[in-house]
């Protein structure tokens, strides 16, 4: 239910809280400060649910997921809070009569960059989701003291300064002292027989660090329940421990939870990596084990009170670490132990990228983990004992959690867990027949996919509120608790008065995002225009070259014949790319370039412009999918597993333009083929060429005398300041035959963008296409991929019941 609140009640309060806080009236304050207030208000409104939900947990016994996952991309959270508890207008009405600027104040909160791209925000939309449906679940991560880190461009090269997003404290999150726990690494380990004839672990020399869990509120929509997000901050034990810290070992544990992703071209970047790994995943079963045992007796219940969830691989140490708990600290027997463990672990695998299967040199991991690696090594022994009659060496060497002198975390995943699931049918397919296909020979009804979805609530309710109006006046507001719902927007497909209707509030978001762009780029864009937007983490194989082309291409084509009819284009971009990844940070480059040179040329003038947002995260996606038309998803067939911000355009009415790849297909079924732009190698035809080995990339570039003009542009000067990067982009698209199959799925991709050039001036059909996405995006809602989790994998139930 929405929380009981009048609009004086709330100024009171505001004002009152205002004078607790900063001992001054509200003209001595900042927006930032406003904000304060108001988180710490929105925590003196729920601060009883949020307790009252975790006490019913607790005395119901209820069986709890915990989703432990390296990265959360929550983004920021005051508008959301204040929708999910039901006093989003009252409240800004309030802050508007008070002479304050809501929006200033939104815009105050730091936004928290726990993560990098869709694995991250997958994770925060679940906890939104399980939160929604009534679902008792809890995220498990790391509270870094940097995010990822903030990109600014510096003559158009992706410079990246530090994001220092918890400078002025965080109101949201709960410091929980009392909840810590030690987290053991290094030193020795060693097994010493006791007197009722087990075996006891003897540690010696470790360091030991303190892992302290910071809480933050999971607010449920308008239900009452509020889950925990827990993440856990490294410390250097309190005094009094006998042990004392040099200050190399005070500064090596600080650094565990500093930055996300260290450096990991370097070894002390990798090990510190691991630690990272470890220390999380240690914490969070410590405090799951010690939680159940308030309630319980023996450890026999463990799988009917707990899920652990393993989103990717980074977490897979939750396998040997609750081994080891269960049988060092609870003295159960291995066989036991392990019937227990995998009972409760499920794995999520998100990318068939090889780079990201991680795996640890053997003399890194011991050295780090002894006790840990001691059992991940009993794991492999009764793995290959169990497994080599059954399989064969092959098979089980090629599948063996220890191998090539490495510890393969997939694998470990795969065999320590009774779930394995990918991200989208495709995705799922391609795991079962070639990336993980020996181990699902072995445990063929372990796999399942579940397709990805995303949260409404933010990403049509928050971040496109005049959609969101519209559709209310249109249907009512139950899509807003069941997003199914939209399907009734079917009706009106052929209604003039609603498509116009609908029309204007996609107007009204791109004249907001121009007024933004013109803000803080000073770049002039033309609400008119097709708003073609690509954002994403910056990858080869995501293939943001394939627009740059096509830029190009449009560029020429104005040059060449300047009076010639031309539908005007912006072509928006957000991406980061991965501090030492080279290639990609010289494509930013590129467009960066071209952005300089097609917006301030008088030719062309506002037919064609370039916008790259910098720093792109959450709260910019929030402002460019609103204002979209154009969706480019336009990874290599294979590569991308699932892929979300498709979903979140869909969601708000812009057309796909994409391959047939990962969840790009399944939103292609559900929108309806005419509702879409398809193009480029099926997943088929790249493994025919994988196959083969007959992919020659320079036939292309000498049968297509356009795109060879396009290309040569890369390296004949026609776009200044790129000649190394350009150079380079080149050689790798034709020298080193383009390992992404860019120029294979050119042609195919300029003729559907001529296409989308010329349909999108018939504004009635377009707009009628939109609805239809829009109409049809209900079901990629992850409030039910959370129920199809709960009810295949976790067995974890739920109180509200959707479609
Ligand atoms: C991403 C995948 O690349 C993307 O296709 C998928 O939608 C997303 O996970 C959520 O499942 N993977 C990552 C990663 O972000 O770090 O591997």
């Amino acid at each position: 239910m929405a929380i009981n609140l009048t609009k004086n009640q709330f100024k009171e309060d505001f004002l009152n809280e205002i004078h607790a806080a900063y001992a001054t009236d509200l003209d001595g304050t900042s927006a930032f400060d406003q904000f304060t207030v108001l988180g710490r208000l929105i925590n003196h409104y729920n601060g009883r649910n949020y307790a009252k939900t975790t006490k019913k947990y607790f005395e119901e016994d209820q069986k709890e997921v915990y989703y432990f996952s390296i990265e959360f991309l929550p983004g920021r959270m005051l508008k959301s809070n204040l929708l999910n508890l039901g006093i989003l207008n009252v409240v800004r009405e309030g802050i508007t009569d008070l002479g304050l600027d809501f929006g200033g104040i939104v815009e105050s909160e730091p936004d928290p960059g726990l993560g990098n791209g869709g694995l991250g925000r997958l994770a925060a939309c679940f906890m939104d989701s399980m939160a929604s449906i009534g679902m008792a679940g809890n995220g498990n991560g790391i509270r870094y003291r940097y995010g990822l880190f903030k990109q600014v461009f510096i003559n158009g090269y992706q410079v990246e300064l530090e994001d220092d997003w918890l400078k002025n404290g965080n109101v949201w999150e709960i410091r929980r002292e009392n909840k810590a726990c030690l987290v053991r690494f290094g030193g020795n380990v060693w097994m010493r027989p006791t007197t009722n004839n087990r075996l006891e672990a003897v540690y010696e020399n470790t360091e030991d660090v303190l892992a302290v869990p910071y809480d933050t509120g999971m607010i449920g929509y308008q239900n009452d329940v509020t889950n925990t997000l827990r993440l856990w901050s490294a410390e250097v034990p309190p005094a009094g421990n006998e042990k004392y810290y040099t200050h190399e070992q005070r500064d090596r544990i600080s650094q565990i939870t500093q930055v996300l992703y260290p450096d990991d071209s370097s070894m002390e970047g990798r090990i510190l990596r691991l630690r990272q790994e470890y220390f999380f995943s240690s914490a969070g079963i410590q405090s799951i084990i010690r939680f159940y045992r308030k309630n319980h007796k023996t450890m026999d219940e463990l799988p009917k009170q707990v899920a652990v969830h393993i989103n990717d691989t980074h977490p897979t140490l939750v396998i040997p670490e609750m081994m080891r708990i269960l049988m060092d600290e609870c003295e159960l027997g291995w066989d036991q132990a392990w019937k227990l463990t995998t009972e409760c672990m499920s794995y999520t695998n998100h990318t068939i990228l090889q780079e990201a299967l991680e795996k640890w040199q053997i003399e890194i991991f011991k050295e780090l983990l002894p006790r840990i690696y001691q059992i991940v090594e009993e794991i492999d022994r009764r793995y290959r004992e169990e497994m080599l009659p059954k399989y064969g060496e092959d098979i089980v060497n090629q599948t063996a959690p220890l191998g090539d002198g490495q510890v393969r975390m997939a694998y470990l995943a795969v065999i320590g867990s009774h779930s394995v699931n990918g991200v989208a049918p495709l995705h799922t397919e391609l795991l079962e027949k070639d990336v993980l296909k020996e181990l699902f020979y072995i445990y063929p009804t372990r796999f399942n996919n579940k397709t990805n979805g995303i949260t409404d609530r933010r990403w049509v309710q928050i971040s496109n509120e005049p959609l969101s109006n519209l559709i209310d006046s249109a249907i009512g507001k139950e899509w807003r608790n069941n997003p199914k719902q939209m399907e009734l927007l079917g009706q009106y497909s052929d209604d003039d008065d609603f498509l116009e209707k609908f029309a204007n509030a996609k107007k009204n978001n791109k004249i907001a995002f121009a007024k933004f762009v013109k803000e803080t780029m000073d770049i002039e864009i033309d609400p008119e225009a097709i708003f073609d937007v690509q954002i994403k983490r910056l990858h080869a194989y995501k293939r943001q070259l394939l627009h740059v082309l096509e830029i190009i291409r449009e560029y020429l084509q104005i040059k060449d014949n300047p009076q010639a009819p031309f539908t005007k284009r912006v072509h928006i971009f957000g991406a980061k790319a991965a501090p030492s990844y080279f290639y990609a940070k010289e494509i930013i480059k590129i467009i960066n370039a071209l952005a300089e040179l097609v917006n301030n040329d008088p030719e062309i003038n506002d037919k064609l412009k370039v916008v790259f947002v910098p720093n792109y995260g959450v709260s910019i996606a929030e402002k460019i999918i609103p204002a979209a038309d154009v969706s480019e998803q336009t990874s290599t067939a294979s590569k991308e597993a699932s892929g979300t911000s498709n979903m979140k355009l869909m969601s708000n009415g812009v057309l796909l333009l994409g391959t047939m790849d990962g969840a790009n297909i399944d939103i292609v079924n559900a929108a309806g083929k005419s509702n879409a732009y398809t193009f480029g190698l099926t997943v088929a035809q790249v493994y025919n060429y994988y196959e083969n080995h007959s992919y020659r990339s320079v036939d292309f570039y000498e049968q297509n005398d356009e795109l060879k003009r396009v290309l040569n542009t890369l390296i004949d000067g026609t776009i200044p300041g790129i000649k190394s990067e350009g150079q380079d982009v080149y050689d790798a698209l034709i020298r080193y035959n383009d390992e992404y199959f860019v120029l294979a799925d050119y042609a195919d991709y300029v003729e559907k963008q001529k296409q989308i050039s010329n349909d999108f001036l018939n504004k009635k059909a377009w707009n009628k296409r939109a609805l239809a996405n829009v109409t049809a995006s209900g079901e990629f809602s992850s409030d039910y991929t959370i129920e199809r989790y709960g009810d295949d994998i976790w067995n974890v139930p739920h109180t509200k019941e959707l479609d």
